[in-house]
C-alpha cells in the first residue's frame, strides 16, 4: 500500500514512478511515448511536431508536479508564510523551453526527442505564448515568480486565465492590425483545470443593515474555477503555483431559470458570465474605465483572498488572526487594490471580526507597489459606477475613509485642503474612487520599481502620505531573470560565461563582474564578438523571414522595442534616422558608420498617434531601406508582433538599447536591464532604472542625453514653446514628414502638429541633445575594441538587474519570509 501512495517529500516510488519522475533521457522517452499514447491518442503515422510538444509538456508538468507536491508538503509541515503575489497579468513567455532548464534536463530532453526521431527547435516551437499580459508589469511579475521558486521561498501568483491575451499584431501596408490571440486553441497542457477549488462572486445589488449586520443581495452571481500551472525554481526542488481564475456561470441560477421555464434565459446568462475573463484589456485605451475591468479585479482578488483565507482554515491550528504572519499579499499597481476592501468585508461581514483588528489585519498583510507616475495612468472609478458594481464595497471604503481622515485631521489640524487631496474619494469633477489612496492606505509598505521612481513618488504623487507615513516608502529597483532573459535567450553568451567564470552566475548574478578581468584582452574580445555576431545573424535571418529586410550583421543594431506610447519616444528616435537621412541626402560623399534600426511593439488599438507612430517607422523604412544612396548606412525594420519569444531573438543581438523616455515618465523600464546583460550599451535619459544603469556601468560607459526631472519641470513651469526649436536640421527634417517624401503628408500631419504645438513629452526639446549624442555613439563604434570593452563591462557590472536581487529585497524589507529547502533531488 504505503509503496502505491505516493508520500509527499519524497522521491517517487520505482519503478511505477519513473516515466512521470525520471530525469535521465530514457524515463523522459518512455515519459512522452505514454503520454503520446494515453494523453494525446493518436496514430503513430500521424504524429507530428506539435503532438510531441503536448507530450514532452506534459511529461514535463509530471517532474514538476512531483516537485510540487514535495513543496507543498514542506511548508504546510513547517507552517512557512507563503507570498501572494496579486496581478492582473501574467506575461510568462514559452514555458517549455523554461522548464527544461529550471529542472535542469535541456540535455535529456533532446535526446529523448532524438531518439523518437524529433528535432527539439521544431517541437519547442510548437507551444504559442500566453500573452496575458502588456507588457513590463505582466512580464516583471512572471520575472518574479521565477525568482521566488528559484530562491525557494513559498509563493502563489494569483491573476486571471484570458481565454484571449494581448492581441496579435501584424503589419499591413505599414499599419498595425489586431487579430485575436486565440492562445487555448490547441489546450494548455502545464495549467491543471481544478473545478473543485471555486469561489462565488457576487456582484451588484444592494445591502441591507438588520439586527444581524449587514447582507449584500447581488444583483448577480458567478463562480471562479482555478488553474494551476506548476512554477518550477532553478537548480531546487521548490515548486510554486501561478493559480489564474476562469469565470463560470453558477449551475443553481441556471436551474432556478430553468425551472420557470426560461432555459434559454439561463443559458445566456451563463454566457455572459464567462465573458468575464473572455479578454485581457490593453493598458493606454482610452476608455480604459469599463465595468467590466472592474469585474474582471474584484473576481479574480475575491476568489484568491476566498483561497487564502480557506488555505488558512486548513491549516492546524492557525486562527485567522495569524493571517499576516502566514500571507503576505503584495498589490502589483492598483489593479487588485479592491482586495484591500475585499478582505475587511470577508473578515468583518462573513467572519464576524471588529472593524479594528480587521483592519490591522489587512494592513499589516498588504503591501502595495506602485508602477506609474502618469497621471492619466492612475485608476480611479467613477463612483457612481463603483456603488453600482460593489455597493458594499463603497460603504467599507467610506468606512476606512472615514477613521484614515480623522486621523489625517488629527495629526494636521485645521489643513482642510490636506483632506481633499488625500481623501480615497476625488471630489474633482466627477466623483471617483483614487485607487492608489485605497492601495496605500491598507498596505503597510508602499514601494516604487526604481531609486528616482520612488523617489519621485515620495515627493510627488503620494507626497502626503510618505509625510504621514514615512516608514511604509521604500524602493525597490526592478530585476529580470537571467534563466529566461541570459540562459534561454543567449545560449552563446551563457557557454562563454559558463567557461569564462564558472556556472554560478546564473543563481548569483554578481559573479559577472569577474568578466571586468577581461575586458581588454584581445582573445576575450574575440569570442565576445563572435557571440553576438552569432546573435545578430540570428536576429536578421527573423527580420527577413518576417519583413522582407535584410539587415548585414556588420552593421551597428540599434534597437527599441517596447509599447508604442508617446512618453517612451519612438518618434524622437525616428527624428535622429531622418537627421542621418537628410544628411546623406545633402552631403555629397558622407560616410557614417552602417546601422539596423530594429523597432518592435504594439500600440493600444485605440491609441491614435501611437498607430501613427508604427506607420511612421514602416514608411521611413521602406524609403530608406530601398534608396541606394542611404541604405548602405541606414535600414529601418519593424519586427511585427513583438513578444516574449521574439524578445528572446532580440535583445541578445543589440549593440545599443534605446531608453529614451522623457524624464520622469518611465518608472522603471525592465527591457533595459534585458539589454544591458547581453551587453548592449544604452542611449538614455535620466529616467527609471537608466539611473542606476549608468550608476552601475559607470558614466564612461553609457550615452547619456536630454533634460533631467528638474529640468523638465522647469521647462515646465517657464512655458514649453516647442516651436522655438524648430530651427536648422530640426526643421528640415520635420519638413520632410509632409513633403511627400514618406507617402501621402496628411498621414503624418497629426503627429508634425502635435509636435510643433504641444509636445508632451518634450520630444523637439531633446532632440539636439539626442543627436549630438548619437554623434558620440558612431564616433564610439568606429574604435570596435574600445566598443567592445564597453560592451564587456556592461554586462559585468548588471549583476544588480537580476530578479534574484529584486525579490530578495521584498522578502527581507516587505514579507519576511525565508528560504524553505524542500528535501529530495533537485
Ligand atoms: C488599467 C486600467 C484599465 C485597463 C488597463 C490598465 C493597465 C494595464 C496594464 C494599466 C497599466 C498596465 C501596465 C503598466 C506597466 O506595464 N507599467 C510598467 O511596469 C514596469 C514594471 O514595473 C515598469 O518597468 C515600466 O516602467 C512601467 O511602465
Amino acid at each position: 500500500m504505503t509503496d502505491l501512495v505516493q508520500t509527499p517529500g519524497a522521491p517517487s516510488p520505482e519503478p511505477y514512478g519513473h516515466s512521470r519522475t525520471g530525469l535521465d533521457p530514457d524515463s523522459l522517452r518512455r515519459g512522452i511515448v505514454d503520454h503520446l499514447r494515453y494523453s494525446i491518442g493518436r496514430p503513430a503515422a500521424a504524429l507530428r511536431p506539435e503532438h510531441y510538444y503536448r507530450a514532452l509538456a506534459l511529461a514535463v508538468r509530471d517532474r514538476m508536479q512531483d516537485n510540487r507536491a514535495a513543496s507543498t508538503q514542506t511548508s504546510l509541515d513547517l507552517g512557512r508564510k507563503i507570498t501572494c503575489y496579486l496581478s492582473a497579468e501574467f506575461l510568462m513567455g514559452p514555458q517549455l523551453g523554461a522548464n527544461l532548464l529550471n529542472l535542469g534536463i535541456e540535455g535529456p530532453a533532446r535526446e529523448a526527442l532524438a531518439e523518437l526521431g524529433q528535432d527539439i527547435g521544431e517541437v519547442l516551437a510548437c507551444e504559442p505564448e500566453p500573452g496575458l499580459g502588456n507588457g513590463g508589469l505582466g512580464r516583471l511579475a512572471a520575472c518574479y515568480l521565477d525568482s521566488l521558486a528559484t530562491l525557494e521561498r513559498p509563493a502563489i501568483g494569483y491573476g486571471i486565465r484570458y481565454e484571449f491575451g494581448i492581441f496579435d499584431q501584424e503589419i499591413r501596408d505599414g499599419w498595425q492590425v489586431e487579430k485575436t490571440d486565440n492562445w487555448l486553441a490547441q489546450g494548455n497542457p502545464w495549467e491543471i483545470a481544478k473545478p473543485d477549488v471555486s469561489y462565488l462572486v457576487r456582484w451588484g445589488g444592494f445591502t441591507e443593515h438588520t439586527a444581524d449586520g449587514v447582507r449584500w443581495v447581488p444583483g448577480r452571481v458567478l463562480k471562479g474555477v482555478a488553474y494551476d500551472t506548476p512554477i518550477q525554481g532553478y537548480g531546487v526542488r521548490t515548486c510554486n503555483v501561478l493559480t489564474l481564475w476562469s469565470a463560470r456561470a453558477v449551475e443553481s441560477f441556471a436551474l432556478e431559470a430553468f425551472n420557470t421555464g426560461d432555459y434559454y434565459k439561463a443559458v445566456e446568462d451563463e454566457v455572459t458570465s464567462e465573458t468575464v475573463t473572455k479578454i485581457l484589456y490593453p493598458n493606454d485605451e482610452p476608455d480604459a474605465g469599463k465595468r467590466l475591468r472592474l469585474l474582471q479585479q474584484y473576481f479574480f482578488v475575491s476568489c484568491s483572498l476566498q483561497h487564502v483565507l480557506h488555505i488558512l482554515d486548513d491549516l492546524e491550528g492557525a486562527s485567522l488572526r495569524e493571517l499576516p504572519e502566514r500571507f503576505a499579499l503584495q498589490l502589483n499597481d492598483t489593479h487588485p487594490s479592491i482586495g484591500v476592501a475585499e478582505l475587511m468585508r470577508l473578515l468583518v461581514d462573513e467572519r464576524g471580526l471588529g472593524w479594528d483588528e480587521a483592519w490591522a489585519l489587512t494592513v499589516r498583510t498588504f503591501g502595495y507597489t506602485n508602477h506609474t507616475l502618469l497621471p492619466e495612468a492612475l485608476e480611479t472609478w467613477p463612483l457612481a459606477m463603483f456603488g453600482e458594481s460593489l455597493p458594499r464595497h463603497l460603504e467599507i471604503v467610506y468606512e476606512i475613509n472615514r477613521r484614515f481622515l480623522d486621523e489625517v485631521a488629527a495629526r494636521f489640524p485645521g489643513d482642510a485642503e490636506r483632506l481633499r487631496r488625500m481623501s480615497l474619494i476625488g471630489e474633482d469633477g466627477d466623483r471617483s474612487v483614487r485607487m492608489a489612496h485605497l492601495a496605500t492606505v491598507g498596505s503597510h509598505a508602499v514601494n516604487g520599481v526604481a531609486a528616482l521612481h520612488s523617489e519621485l513618488l515620495r515627493h510627488s504623487v503620494l507626497a502626503d502620505f510618505a509625510e504621514l507615513w514615512p516608514e511604509r516608502f521604500s524602493n525597490k529597483t526592478n530585476g529580470v531573470t537571467p534563466r529566461r532573459f541570459v540562459a534561454l535567450a543567449n545560449p552563446g553568451l551563457r557557454g562563454l560565461l559558463d567557461r569564462t567564470i564558472g556556472e554560478g552566475w546564473l543563481t548569483d548574478l554578481d559573479r559577472l563582474r569577474g568578466l571586468e578581468a577581461f575586458a581588454d584582452d584581445p582573445a576575450f574580445q574575440q569570442e565576445w564578438q563572435e557571440v553576438k555576431r552569432a546573435n545578430k545573424i540570428r536576429l536578421a535571418d527573423y527580420v527577413r523571414e518576417t519583413t522582407g529586410v535584410e539587415l548585414e550583421p556588420e552593421r551597428l543594431f540599434d534597437v527599441q522595442v517596447k509599447r508604442i506610447h508617446e512618453y517612451k519616444r519612438q518618434h524622437l528616435n525616428v527624428l535622429h534616422i531622418l537627421t542621418a537621412y537628410h544628411r546623406l541626402k545633402t552631403t555629397p560623399g558622407l560616410e557614417i558608420p552602417p546601422r539596423a534600426f530594429v523597432f518592435g511593439g504594439k500600440a493600444a488599438p485605440g491609441y491614435f498617434l501611437a498607430k501613427r507612430i508604427i506607420k511612421l517607422i514602416t514608411a521611413v523604412g521602406d524609403v530608406v531601406n530601398n534608396d541606394p544612396e542611404v541604405s548602405p548606412f541606414l535600414k529601418v525594420a519593424f519586427v511585427p508582433n513583438f513578444s516574449v519569444r521574439n524578445g528572446q531573438l532580440i535583445y541578445p543581438a543589440a549593440d545599443l538599447s534605446e531608453q529614451i523616455s522623457t524624464a520622469g515618465k518611465e518608472a522603471s523600464g525592465t527591457g533595459n536591464m534585458k539589454f544591458m546583460i547581453n551587453g548592449a550599451l544604452t542611449i538614455g535619459t535620466l529616467d527609471g532604472a537608466n539611473v542606476e544603469i549608468r550608476e552601475e556601468a559607470g558614466p564612461e560607459n553609457f550615452f547619456l542625453f536630454g533634460l533631467t526631472v528638474p529640468e523638465v519641470e522647469e521647462l515646465r513651469r517657464t512655458g514649453y514653446r516647442p516651436a522655438d526649436h524648430v530651427t536648422g536640421e530640426l526643421a528640415a527634417v520635420l519638413d520632410l514628414l509632409t513633403d511627400g517624401t514618406f507617402g501621402d503628408p496628411e498621414v503624418f500631419r497629426p503627429l508634425v502638429d502635435n509636435l510643433r504645438h504641444s509636445d508632451p513629452f518634450l520630444v523637439l526639446a531633446d532632440y539636439a541633445s539626442f543627436v549630438e549624442c548619437q554623434d558620440r555613439v558612431d564616433a564610439a563604434w568606429r574604435d570596435r575594441a574600445g566598443w567592445t570593452r564597453m560592451s564587456i563591462l556592461n554586462a559585468a557590472r548588471s549583476g544588480k538587474f537580476s530578479s534574484d536581487r529584486a525579490v530578495a529585497e521584498y522578502c527581507d524589507d516587505i514579507w519576511n519570509v525565508g528560504p524553505v529547502t524542500v528535501a529530495g533531488r533537485p
